[in-house]
């Protein structure tokens, strides 16, 4: 990318610039320009100075349709090798999750067509599912290894994140999934695994400059909170910020856990209590909503919400695309879930996959419509914010761009 290209001005669109605590930040007939990738000035179009006369010639005339900053999709496992829909199947039929993973299947399913796939294949197979989100919005992504679980797989999967990133103009956040299930190698000698993950794994990973957080899937199926413990102290040695799968399915204080690391994120936390909710506000922790699996797993116990809100916890959506719970493509439609699944107004849904995304990805430079933020923007076909909510599925953005670049 050439940074002293990456320039422009947009006239005359309805800005949700979402800078403020709260509310959308509307400037109704706005203007904004950039410079070197960075948002130079925003505004009133009749007040545009004239250091941006200029852009003039090359400028976009809106015509009043909504301008925002760039979408972050903060929780994907979206590099991956096959498919599960034959599970799909399973489970609509009446086979549980948790059985599925308890006979073999589930995460252990991917990991086998994963570790199977060369870092061309996984490409390939991966850009398509990235693709889609940019197509609709996403200048910024967090990717999760997790499907390979061993060494050379796990480093292939983070190569294939940060080359998404390369290929498509766009950042890439990668988290390191070790514990994501106890590979069959290690069935009986699960220490060993985390030793592993924690004493070998994470320190080269992190040398190779592939790790930018680790997470793990605290869970009955996944792991307890002690070894999510033994990797938390291992990635705060190395000054790695850290996230949590928690309360997903059951409730093993997870959020709690998270909370005690000072967690970037909690992620699910459908079974999260109040204890969770306080710990979680008191560490300035964001409250992850992932309602894509909550509805392919047809969930019926709902995040807490409304405590969440009260203690004024920060609340991100994110799709949590993976080929199991979520095979789901499109952050919007997450928002649409969020809103009519989870009860969240348009507003929290939008401020969920900007403002409280780009916290829960520690990145400062993003998620706002400011001055000297990333010029991360999105041109919609469509006028009021609550409709990025609203229409479900299809494409709405009509212009993607990212530090400064059309990539859309
Ligand atoms: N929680 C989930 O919902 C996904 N991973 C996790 O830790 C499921 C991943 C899969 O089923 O492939
Ligand atoms: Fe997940």
């Amino acid at each position: 990318m050439n940074p002293a290209a990456a320039q422009g001005l947009i006239l005359h669109a309805h800005l949700a610039t979402l800078a403020a605590d709260h509310g959308y930040g509307l400037i109704e007939d706005g203007a904004i320009a950039w410079r070197e990738g960075r948002i130079a000035w925003l505004g009133p179009t009749a007040e545009l100075p004239h250091a941006y006369d200029t852009l003039r010639a090359t400028a976009v005339d809106a015509h009043g349709a909504l301008l925002t900053p760039g979408l972050i999709d903060a929780h994907t496992h979206l590099v991956f090798a096959g498919e599960r829909a034959q599970e799909f199947e399973q489970r609509l039929q009446g086979a549980s999750y948790e059985a599925i993973a308890r006979a073999g299947g589930g995460i252990l399913a991917t990991v086998r067509a994963t570790r199977a796939a060369d870092e061309a294949s996984l490409l390939a197979a991966s850009l398509p599912r990235a693709r889609a989100l940019l197509a609709d919005g996403v200048t910024t992504l967090e990717i999760k290894s997790g499907y390979a679980l061993d060494l050379p797989g796990e480093t292939r999967m983070l190569r294939v994140a940060r080359r998404i990133g390369d290929e498509l103009g766009i950042e890439v956040r990668t988290t390191l999934l070790g514990l994501h299930a106890l590979p069959s190698e290690f069935h009986s000698r699960r220490a060993d695994y985390v030793r592993e993950v924690c004493t070998h794994w994470l320190p080269h990973l992190h040398t190779e400059g592939l790790v930018d957080a680790v997470d793990a899937f605290c869970e009955g199926i996944g792991f307890s909170r002690e070894e999510t413990r033994t990797l938390f102290t291992a990635a705060r040695a190395l000054r790695l910020p850290v996230k949590l799968h928690a309360d997903q399915l059951s409730n093993l204080h997870g959020a709690a856990l998270a909370a005690e690391f000072a967690a970037l994120s909690a992620d699910h936390l459908e079974c999260t209590d109040a204890a969770g909710v306080a710990a979680l506000a008191a560490a300035g922790t964001v409250a992850m909503l992932l309602p894509g699996s909550f509805y392919v797993l047809r969930e019926t116990r709902l995040p807490p919400i409304a405590a969440l809100r009260a203690a004024q916890v920060p609340m991100a959506v994110a799709t949590d695309l993976n080929p199991g719970t979520a095979p789901l493509r499109s952050l919007r439609v997450a928002m649409n879930m969020a809103c009519t699944l989870f009860g969240l107004t348009p507003l929290e849904a939008l401020r969920g996959v900007t403002v409280h995304a780009a916290r829960a990805l520690a990145l400062n430079d993003r998620g706002r419509l400011a001055q000297g933020l990333r010029a991360d923007l999105v041109l919609w076909d469509a006028t009021a914010p609550a409709e990025l909510s609203y229409w479900i599925g299809g494409t709405l953005a009509r212009t993607v761009i990212a530090a400064g670049q059309r990539v859309v």
